[in-house]
């Protein structure tokens, strides 16, 4: 495969600051060598900067909203020209990179004449808009901006919203009530932890991957650092405890590839600055691997003390 490499050291999505340091601690931590190690063909874009835009305000009830909007067009535009060439692997960067990064891989499937779907893997479902987020951080609205809910008035205009049933979230545990209200009235394929404690993650996510073959969907995964457990991924601004374990990850990973389907990725919330020895960025490089195609003997031994 064509791998191409998108920095997206987008901040803007939260207010704790470090997720800018996220692409480049994911190549520190070998993310090229590993993805050429397998065969496939890496091409770097290096990092992206926002389109021009207005100083953002202090106050108002969300935390700038100007530059997240500026980054959502430039990541939109990048995304669906990177189609094109290859799969396009976004470093983030905070998940307010994927308002931009899913929106422009489905005006890409849509001129395709295919349908796209999303894999969302995040202890949070990510689905309130501009008018229900209580903490103001646009980074928990991606999933309800690419789905075409309304009131995200100054954003770029969502040409091609993903279908709810594209949809598929694993690994929620940490769910805001007017995001629950709201996906109960959705038909977005939802799995917290307790479903994955008590029937294993393989059973939902090969029916989700079964759906999207039958379709001849396009794919794209969007991987939050805090869909880990925070014993093994600690490097994230918003740690939930109970998430997945290292094998739940790579089981997930090694499916994926498996089933030939993903077409694009994201590798989001990732803090370096809240780590140990960039323990993190290599888990996270660890798990690309595997949905690139390293399986177990083919693994380097690494020690994550
Ligand atoms: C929370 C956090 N639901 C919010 N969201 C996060 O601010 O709206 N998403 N961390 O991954
Ligand atoms: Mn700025
Ligand atoms: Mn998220
Ligand atoms: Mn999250």
């Amino acid at each position: 495969q064509n791998c191409i490499l998108i920095g997206a050291p987008v901040d803007s999505g939260k207010r704790r600051a470090g997720c800018l340091m996220g692409p480049d601690a994911l190549r520190t931590a070998g993310l090229t060598s590993a993805l050429t190690g397998l065969g496939h063909k890496v091409e770097d874009l290096g990092n992206l900067s926002p389109a021009p835009h207005d100083a953002d305000s202090p106050d108002g009830p969300l935390f700038a909203p100007n530059e997240t909007i500026a980054w959502t067009h430039k990541l939109a535009e990048t995304a669906e020209q990177a189609m094109d060439c290859g799969l396009p692997i976004f470093l983030g960067g905070d998940h307010s990179l994927s308002l931009g990064s899913v929106i422009g891989v489905a005006n890409y499937a849509a001129s395709k004449d295919r349908p796209q779907f999303v894999l969302w893997l995040d202890a949070h479902t990510d689905f309130h808009t501009p008018l229900t987020t209580d903490s103001g951080n646009l980074h928990g609205t991606p999933v309800g901006y690419f789905t075409g809910r309304s009131d995200f008035d100054e954003f770029p205009a969502v040409k091609n919203p993903v279908p709810q049933e594209n949809v598929c979230m694993i690994g929620l545990r940490s769910v805001d009530t007017p995001e629950r209200l709201a996906l109960e009235a959705s038909s977005i394929r939802r799995y917290d932890m307790r479903q994955i404690d008590e029937g294993g993650i393989a059973g939902p996510l090969s029916e989700f991957l079964k759906h999207v073959a039958k379709n001849n969907g396009m794919l794209h995964v969007s991987l939050d650092v805090d869909f880990l457990d925070p014993s093994v991924a600690p490097a994230v601004g918003t740690t939930v405890p109970g998430g997945a374990t290292v094998r739940e990850g790579h089981l997930v990973c090694e499916m994926l590839h498996d089933s030939g389907l993903m077409t694009s990725l994201d590798l989001v919330e990732l803090n370096p600055f809240l780590d140990e020895r960039g323990r993190t960025a290599h888990l996270m490089v660890d798990l690309c691997a595997s949905a690139l195609g390293r399986r177990v003997f083919d693994r380097p031994t690494r020690s994550y003390q």
